[in-house]
């Protein structure tokens, strides 16, 4: 397999508005990312992916842009953004920007051109639809934050498409002078010396031909049908070859709705198009109750299930293409609360057994801020204390709608609401946990006294200090990164044991995801050899067959 840098690295994700505040606004911004990078440099990452710190209005916390050659105010300026770039590279960190680009905010000069008249320049940027005859939606697609994706705008008597909110027009990348805007903004930052990119649902910008009516639950994405649609390949080829192709860069394609055949194309080996792309089947859930809730009701997937999925795209992508590994974002609530147990007693434990789980698998490795603490879910008791476009719709339209109690919404808002993850970094335990000297704009998590980096960091037993091994782990042995994989007891639901081989090489990788004892097969137990070296491990003993409550280990043999 050929070797690259980026399937080497490790990559740390920075949601900006919530990592570290400089100047007491209760809001984080660059001078507080430049401030922690020698935290980051401490945990041993290799990129950070930033998501969006570009002007915006904030609808939808950035990823709603209205100036992407511009630094939004509440972050910090450009030098503030060049300084933080600098001291990055200082360290030896690469910046990933988050690029959004199936849509731009209604506030963007392209937007604001394109609304005033059917025969401005701009006009064909966006998708403008008459209405029908009796003046309703141009067609059915549906919002992903809620109601229609379409807005009717007065000015031209016409609709136009959001996906997202209505604050985040879709952008007509049929349009050759589209691409060209986008590809030219793009080489701007490359210049700049930035690392690479994550495109925000890139898998979105090629829309069905005709726009034509979706059979709901089945046409994907809204009911669009826009995901993987008729021309992605192609004009994300053009990008390569115009923009990716003369930078040495790490790229990943936020591709909702892809499939392990779509992704042998987005992240073909022959990098064509992107290194790799973030998958969501093994964060979705398994079947739902109610399918027009969409995530809000999914059920937990029963591990056998998990398993296959996460195997099968260990397998089918191996030599072909390359996979991104990850638990969590700033979309999906805590990995510790959603795969492990946040209780007490077993929070350290588990999130350590999933850090096991996902960093020895073939990919690159994602961290979310926060997760290598064990940060956990927010549990608001409040609406009020939600501050996420696609939560507060969603309560509005499943309470007034759906017959969903208000109860019932807030319950499905603790398991999996967006804002589990967007609440303030847990630095120390002193007021609002170091992240601010004033008002955070979001709730701090009540636990910050207990789970913070700076108990974390000096303390060899702490989430903390085991990430820095897995991520060290992976800097010093070639067969986690490039070693293939197999996966044992393929029916248990109760551990999740695989193993890796490289030439002579092998690594037995074990995980209890229960809160009871479990023994391994003598299948299992037999392939490891008496003198297999444990390479890491969350209990300090062995009880060799015996995985005790979210155990996990590696042997190398
Ligand atoms: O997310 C798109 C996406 O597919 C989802 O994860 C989605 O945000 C939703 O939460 C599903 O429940 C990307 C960004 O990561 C997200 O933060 C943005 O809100 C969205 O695109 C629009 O730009
Ligand atoms: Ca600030």
């Amino acid at each position: 397999m050929q070797k690259k840098w980026w399937k080497e690295s490790v990559v740390y994700q920075i949601y900006p508005r919530s990592f570290m505040d400089s100047n007491g606004d209760g809001i984080g911004d660059l001078n507080g990312i430049t401030n922690k990078l020698d935290y980051l440099a401490d945990l041993g990452i290799d990129v950070i992916w930033l998501s969006p710190v570009y002007q915006s209005p904030n609808d939808d916390n950035g990823y709603d842009i209205s100036d992407y050659r511009a630094i939004m105010t509440e972050f910090g300026t450009m030098e503030d953004f060049d300084r933080m770039l600098g001291r990055a590279h200082e360290l030896g960190i690469k910046i990933m920007m988050d690029l959004v680009v199936n849509h731009t905010s209604d506030e963007h000069e392209w937007f604001v051109e394109s609304r005033k008249s059917v025969d401005n320049p701009y006009r064909d940027y966006y998708f403008w639809r008459k209405g029908k005859p009796d003046g309703s939606e141009p067609n059915n697609w549906g919002s992903c934050f809620s109601g229609s994706a379409w807005k009717y705008d007065e000015q031209t008597d016409m609709y136009f498409l959001h996906l997202f909110s209505t604050k985040q027009p879709d952008l007509n990348w049929d349009n050759p002078k589209v691409r060209d805007s986008v590809f030219d903004m793009m080489d701007w930052w490359c210049q700049k010396g930035i690392d690479g990119f994550r495109m925000d649902v890139i898998s979105l910008i090629s829309k069905q031909p005709g726009l034509p009516d979706g059979v709901p639950g089945e046409n994907g994405f809204a009911d669009s049908g826009s995901a993987n649609g008729p021309h992605v390949h192609e004009y994300l080829k053009e990008m390569n070859r115009r923009v990716l192709s003369k930078y040495d860069l790490i790229t990943v394609g936020e591709a909702a709705g892809v499939t392990v055949d779509e992704a042998k194309k987005y992240a073909n080996a022959d990098d064509s198009e992107l290194n790799m792309v973030f998958q969501f089947e093994h964060v979705g859930g398994g079947e739902n109750q109610h399918p027009h809730f969409g995530k809000w009701d999914e059920k937990k997937m029963p591990l056998p299930e998990w398993k296959a999925n996460l195997t099968k795209w260990q397998t089918q992508l191996d030599g072909r293409a390359w996979n991104s590994l990850y638990l969590s974002n700033h979309d999906q609530p805590r990995c510790v609360s959603k795969f492990g147990n946040d209780s007490d007693k077993y929070r350290a434990l588990s999130a350590k057994m999933l850090g096991t789980c996902l960093h020895m698998l073939q990919g690159t490795p994602y961290v979310y801020q926060g997760e290598e603490l064990g940060m956990c879910n927010a549990y608001f008791d409040k609406i009020e204390d939600y501050r996420d476009i696609e939560s507060l719709n969603a309560y509005r339209d499943l309470t007034e709608n759906s017959g969903v109690s208000h109860e019932q919404m807030m319950q499905y808002l603790k398991d999996v609401s967006r804002d589990n993850a967007r609440t303030p970094m847990q630095w120390d335990a002193s007021g609002n946990a170091g992240f601010t000297t004033g008002t955070p704009w979001i709730k701090v998590n009540k636990n910050y006294k207990e789970v913070n980096a700076e108990k974390q960091v000096n303390d060899p037993d702490s989430v903390f200090s085991y990430y820095k091994q897995l991520i060290r782990l992976r800097h010093e042995n070639e067969i986690i990164v490039y070693g293939d994989y197999e996966l044992l007891e393929p029916d248990s639901d109760e551990v999740y044991i695989y193993t890796r081989h490289l030439g002579n090489e092998h690594l037995m990788i074990m995980c209890n995801f229960t809160d009871h004892d479990v023994d391994a097969s003598e299948d299992t137990f037999e392939r490891i050899p008496a003198d297999a070296e444990k390479l890491i491990g969350n209990y300090k003993d062995d009880a060799k067959k015996t995985l005790r409550p979210y155990e996990a280990k590696v042997y190398k043999y």
